[in-house]
């Protein structure tokens, strides 16, 4: 999840001496920092070391990760015209540094015992948007929902070309090495039900019946999300991200067979002490029931001031409770 690594002393230590675009952007270091939760715990996945914003660079947005104050968009997309002038980059070459960091932590990984596979992932086309339009993070997603809501037309074509653009630069991840992908769409759980349907839907189940037929399993992720679950299950892939909002047992049966699940620990639940932490993890496990087809993962991303040892906390609560199971 986001900025997972950044609860480590070793990525900090890193971010010291390099800045985080440089960190993405050198192969070298991109992998070692993938493969830093690796060497501390046994966790059963790698996730790729980039970020769900990379891929908007290249469209000639001007994209900054100022300090202090997260991911900047210098050119904000507002009107038609910033749709259509956006640029074409194939990942090939534009984003050759993430395929290059695929291949390098594939390699690593093949050395050790047990396998542990690697997640490569992106964004997905509304939350991408969402970063476009408003430039930066947003609460209310004024920007994002005036332009839906004012040009659907324009809408429609940024989401398109921004599917297309997902679709392409998974594709390489998975020609690359990645052995699953997870699709980030984080921030859609602003929309209520009718626009995802009208806004989204549609590009969502383009790009994943495309990325669905690379052969590699896909995990669609998104938070506040317990009112668009079913409308998330159509739109496809292997595997739907709860965050920790909702009953893991309930979701699932709204999700109804053939699918899995991942989650759903609430990522503030890893500021308790290690009993209670271990006591959720142990009732995540009783709601999933041994079903198969659960990714135990936390709801979101890990936070930066999250203490190490309740991390590792975690993860031997998982192995060893679900071996029990
Ligand atoms: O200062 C720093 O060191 C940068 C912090 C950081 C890190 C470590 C950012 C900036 N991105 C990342 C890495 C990252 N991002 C990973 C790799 C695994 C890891 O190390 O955590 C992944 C999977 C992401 C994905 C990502 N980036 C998402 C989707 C996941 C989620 O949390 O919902 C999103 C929304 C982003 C945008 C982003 N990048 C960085 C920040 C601080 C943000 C979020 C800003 C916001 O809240 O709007």
């Amino acid at each position: 999840m986001r900025q997972a690594g950044r609860f480590l002393p070793e990525y900090r230590a890193l971010r010291e001496r390099h800045g985080f675009l440089e960190l993405c952007k050198t192969p070298a270091l991109a992998a070692e920092v993938t493969l830093l939760p690796i060497r501390r715990f046994p966790v059963d996945a790698a996730i790729l070391f980039a970020d769900i914003l990379l891929i908007l660079e290249p469209m000639g947005v001007g994209l900054e990760f100022a300090a202090g104050d997260g991911p900047v968009i210098h050119r904000p997309v507002r009107r038609r015209e910033d749709v259509d002038g956006l640029l074409h980059a194939a990942p090939e070459q534009a984003l050759a540094f993430v395929l290059d960091t695929v291949r390098a932590v594939r390699t690593e990984l093949a050395a050790r015992t047990p396998r542990v596979p690697l997640i490569g992932f992106a964004g997905a086309p509304f939350t991408l948007a969402s970063y476009l339009i408003e430039g930066r993070g947003s609460r209310d997603y004024v920007h994002t929902k005036s332009l839906m809501y004012g040009d659907p037309a324009a809408w429609h074509a940024l989401m398109e070309r921004l599917a297309e653009a997902t679709v392409d630069y998974v594709k390489a991840q998975i020609a690359a090495g990645a052995e699953a992908v997870q699709l980030f769409d984080s921030w859609v759980g602003c929309l209520g039900p009718d626009d995802y349907r009208t806004y989204v839907l549609p590009h969502m189940k383009r790009a994943l019946a495309a990325i669905g037929a690379a052969g590699v399993p896909v995990i669609h992720f998104g938070t506040g999300t317990g009112a668009l679950l079913e409308l998330m299950r159509e739109a496809g892939g292997d595997v739907i991200g709860l965050d920790w909002r909702v009953d893991l047992a309930e979701a699932w049966g709204r999700l109804g067979d053939g699918v899995g699940v991942q989650g759903n620990l609430d990522p503030v639940a890893l500021f308790a002490p290690p009993e209670e932490i271990r006591r959720r993890v142990a009732r995540i496990l009783e709601r999933a029931a041994g079903r198969p087809g659960h990714v135990f993962n936390l709801g979101h991303g890990v936070l930066p001031a999250t203490p190490v040892a309740h991390v590792a906390a975690v993860v031997d609560a998982v192995h060893e409770l679900s071996a029990r199971a």
